[in-house]
């Protein structure tokens, strides 16, 4: 019985993406390649494919989705003839998926904020742990090609960041810790992957990556800084961050995707105020603390964006909360200065426009 078309849902310059096409390459399974624009606006089919991240790569075999770039590895491995990428024996098999695990949850990190992050004690952490954890990966090739031995396997998908990607970003940033020096292992292992003859078909071209890279620095830049002040958390909330990317965003399909979630949510707070002043009742309390950036963090940055969707016509219980919020006598020795705020907003305007296209990212 012949297999179901294959499709992968990626976008160029997403190192996750590119795990799931390696796999498919090194089996030898024809693909088609469905291109996001995640800057824009994400298509229908990854939003209905894979509503719980919304995120590509997501392999399309059949009538069945898969998401997660090293579960699709484990997929099209087990899934496909061809050569194995995990080894056969059950202990390898096992050290494998913890080096992988190892790169996912450990050394991804402190790796690529060392690289992006600006010159300073901050970096300097992320540069002092990454260089403790790339000796132990250095380790794992000691007298192989590959993590996978003689040819590149499921390990060398996973680490596959390191090559390419690595590569580009090393150039961009002015930032190397992977160095002929320090780890011949590992770099040796990168010019093999990104020359290695089973991957051509799959391997993003250089000038490319470097390109794409180079166009989008500075969101880069602004994204790692947004995470190391957990802005990215923030923003990661139900509804802070659909309505602070509405404020954020410049005009386009993305911004207005956002505008649309909010509208649907907001009208879910207007109703926790009905015939209160206060969510809490006749006082501030507990969820008015809670939803203390929609008071005056949110009217400063409406100013500044002209972007206004609490308005007294569509949601007066929550307009009239706002200023309640502001105008509170005992809240007052609190409440920052209308003007310092609009003055530390319009500041780092740029700041915030940058990291949250990084977030779209995220
Ligand atoms: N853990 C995921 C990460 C995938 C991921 O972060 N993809 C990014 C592109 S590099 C994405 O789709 N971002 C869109 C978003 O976060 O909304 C995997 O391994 O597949």
């Amino acid at each position: 019985m012949s297999s179901p078309p294959v499709k992968l849902i990626g976008f160029f310059g997403s190192p996750y993406a590119h795990r799931a096409e390696a796999a498919l390459c090194l089996k030898g399974v024809p693909y088609e390649l469905m291109l996001e624009d995640l800057f824009n606006a994400k298509s229908e089919l990854l939003l209905k494919l894979n509503p719980i991240h919304k995120k590509v790569p997501v392999l399309i075999h059949g009538d069945r989705a898969i998401s997660e770039s090293l579960v699709i590895a484990e997929y099209v491995d087990e899934t496909f003839e061809g050569p194995p990428l995990l080894p056969s024996d059950p202990y390898d098999r096992a050290m494998a998926r913890f080096w992988a695990h190892f790169i996912e949850n450990k050394f991804i990190k402190p790796f690529f904020m060392a690289h992006w992050l600006e010159e300073g004690e901050v970096r300097d952490g992320f540069v002092k742990e990454a260089k403790e954890l790339l000796p132990l990966l250095e380790e794992q090739l000691k007298g192989k090609r590959f993590f996978g031995g003689d040819s590149p396997g499921y390990l060398d998908i996973a680490a596959s960041m390191l090559a390419p990607t690595r590569m580009a970003v090393e150039e961009v940033t002015g930032v190397a810790l992977i160095n002929d020096d320090d780890y011949p292992a590992l770099s040796q292992w990168a010019r093999e992957y990104i020359s290695n003859e089973a991957l051509k078909p799959c391997m993003p071209d250089k000038d490319q990556l470097l390109a794409y890279f180079m166009k989008n620095k500075e969101m880069y830049k602004a994204g790692v800084k947004a995470m190391l002040q957990n802005f990215t958390k923030f923003c990661s909330k139900q509804f802070t961050k659909p309505f602070f990317m509405a404020h954020w965003l410049e005009e386009g399909e993305a911004r207005e995707g956002f505008v649309k979630e909010a509208k649907e949510l907001l009208p879910l707070l207007e109703a926790q105020l009905k015939g209160k002043r206060f969510f809490a009742g006749d006082s501030p309390g507990y969820l008015d603390i809670a939803a203390c950036t929609l008071g005056p963090t949110r009217i400063a940055i409406e100013e500044l964006t002209g972007v206004s969707l609490i308005n007294d016509e569509e949601y007066p219980a929550l307009s009239q909360w706002a200023r309640e919020y502001i105008s509170n006598e005992t809240l007052k020795p609190c409440m920052p200065d209308r003007d310092q705020l609009l003055a530390y907003f319009t500041k780092n305007k740029e700041r915030y426009t940058t990291a949250v296209k990084a977030m779209l990212l995220h």
